[in-house]
């Protein structure tokens, strides 16, 4: 039954739950799609909504949802998340009282913790913007650079060094897409739950050049069925990357405890602070918390 948008309808933290569940539940309904799980492709939606922030300008991030627009929805970067945006957009019928940005960035919230992954601080107050600030292509981090580009893309958003390394863990999850980025394969073994693997992957197993038609990407000696891009890599190669990499390769609750906060703020750039309805974000509680 879809909630009527009326003027005094304020939505409370159990409608914002129901939006949850609802995610949760699109996620499951997977079937065939990849490793069964829509999780992943939803992770990027929201990070790909957020990661689009300047500081310097105040521009991009999560907050006016740009991506439902030409050019930004035809970026090469975004190429494949319209799967993710069509999911959604299912949900956003049923709740039409949600904005793009927070039911986007709820969605990433939804499928990292529904996952196995830290609870992501969350709350709502996005609001849905136009066309015209969409942001311009370049963005996001082109997988084939080192790290001077890294680090010129993220401190741009205003992450440091270590904060690069936490984010980059999200790639315990999912897979890459020979039609979507070119790039072929999972960085793990387990693409649909969320672990410090990536980190101990990088450390401990082989990489090689993989030999083939496609970009630069790395593939394990060993198997040869993972993978990793060239920025990936990277965390390993450079003195300061490759430290904090390893106390995550060490500690999944290091990682964890970094990931939960650098992913609650990574969702939450380019939103002003009055727009927010709660001056401290929720925790949302995962489908199996409310059964108890
Ligand atoms: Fe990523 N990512 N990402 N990534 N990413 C891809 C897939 C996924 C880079 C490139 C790629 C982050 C950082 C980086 C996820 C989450 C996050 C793909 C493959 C490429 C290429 C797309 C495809 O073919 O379908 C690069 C480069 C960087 C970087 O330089 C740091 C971050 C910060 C996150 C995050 O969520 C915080 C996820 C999840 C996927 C898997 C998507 C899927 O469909 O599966």
């Amino acid at each position: 039954q879809a909630a009527k948008v009326s003027a005094n309808f304020v939505p409370t933290k159990e409608d914002y739950i129901k939006v949850y569940n609802r995610i949760a539940q699109v996620i499951d309904e997977a079937g065939e799609y990849d490793d069964g799980s829509y999780g992943p492709v939803l992770v990027r939606l929201a990070w790909h909504a957020s990661g689009t922030y300047d500081k310097d300008t105040k521009t991009g991030g999560s907050n006016y949802a740009t991506m439902r627009f030409e050019p930004e929805s035809q970026h090469g970067a975004n190429a494949g998340l319209n799967v993710a945006r069509d999911l959604m957009e299912k949900v956003k019928q049923e709740f039409p009282w949600i904005s793009y940005g927070d039911l986007w960035t709820l969605a990433g919230v939804a499928a990292i913790q529904e996952m196995a992954g830290p609870k992501i601080p969350w709350r709502p107050g996005r609001i849905d913007g136009f066309a015209a600030q969409a942001t311009p292509d370049g963005r996001l981090p082109d997988a084939t650079q080192g790290a001077d580009h890294l680090r010129n893309i993220f401190h741009r958003m205003g992450f440091n060094d270590q904060e690069i390394v936490a984010l980059s863990g999200a790639h315990a999850l999912g897979r890459c897409h020979r039609d979507r980025s070119g790039f072929e394969g999972p960085w793990t073994f387990s693409p649909t739950t969320l672990t410090n693997d990536y980190y101990k992957l990088l450390f401990d197993e082989k990489w090689v050049w993989k030999r083939w038609d496609g970009p630069k990407q790395l593939e394990d000696k060993k198997t040869k069925s993972l993978m990793m891009l060239p920025t990936d890599y990277v965390l390993t190669q450079d003195k300061v990357f490759k430290k904090q990499a390893k106390a995550y390769a060490e500690s999944q609750d290091l990682f964890f405890k970094d990931f939960s906060a650098v992913v609650s703020r990574l969702f939450e750039l380019g939103v002003p602070s009055s727009q927010w309805v709660t001056p401290e974000p929720w925790v949302m509680p995962t489908v199996e918390e409310q059964k108890e």
